[in-house]
């Protein structure tokens, strides 16, 4: 996940099936581009189940696991996205909100677009080693992942 705390941090995000069929893509790619986050990883996917249960394998003991792993399978795709930048990890989870959408502000994605906890339309990774761990997973160790220089960096 780059270099925690550097320009080069990264953190790995991902549109859900319902951000999808909403056609939230477009307006959430924006937000982070508009923040002056750099895309570095871009992909749709629908995902396995394998990947799904190993992406939440922290929630495996709760009630709604099942139905957030056959949420995730739904055969819609998810698009997965690396993004680089400072604060890039804790700033990402400030622009999505809180977990359950009602408690989220406003302004952030999930406060903005939507109100049931179980569709609440973007993942985000919520520390330094979910990063990782999560990027690794979605993308591979060494990744398809892009380098490059904004031409504008000096000035956001
Ligand atoms: P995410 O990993 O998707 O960014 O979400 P999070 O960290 O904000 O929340 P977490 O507690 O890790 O939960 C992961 C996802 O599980 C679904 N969920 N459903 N009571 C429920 O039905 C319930 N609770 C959580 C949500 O999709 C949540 O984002």
């Amino acid at each position: 996940a780059g270099v925690k705390g550097t320009l080069s941090e990264r953190t790995f995000i991902a549109i859900k099936p319902d951000g999808v069929q909403r056609a939230l893509v477009g307006k959430i790619i924006t937000r982070f581009e508009d923040r002056g986050y750099k895309l570095v990883g871009l992909k749709a996917l629908a995902p396995s189940k394998e990947l799904a249960e190993k992406h939440y394998e922290d929630l495996k003991e709760r009630p709604f696991f099942a139905g957030l792993v056959k949420y995730m399978t739904s055969g819609t795709p998810v698009i997965a996205m690396v993004w680089e930048g400072k604060d890039v990890i804790r700033q990402g989870r400030k622009m999505l909100g809180e977990t359950n959408p009602l408690d989220s502000a406003p302004g952030t994605i999930r406060g903005q677009y939507c109100t049931t906890v179980g569709r609440n339309i973007i993942h985000g990774s919520d520390s330094f080693e979910s990063a990782e761990k999560e990027i690794g997973m979605w993308f591979g160790k060494a990744g398809d992942l892009v380098e490059w220089t904004p031409a504008n960096v000096d000035w956001v």
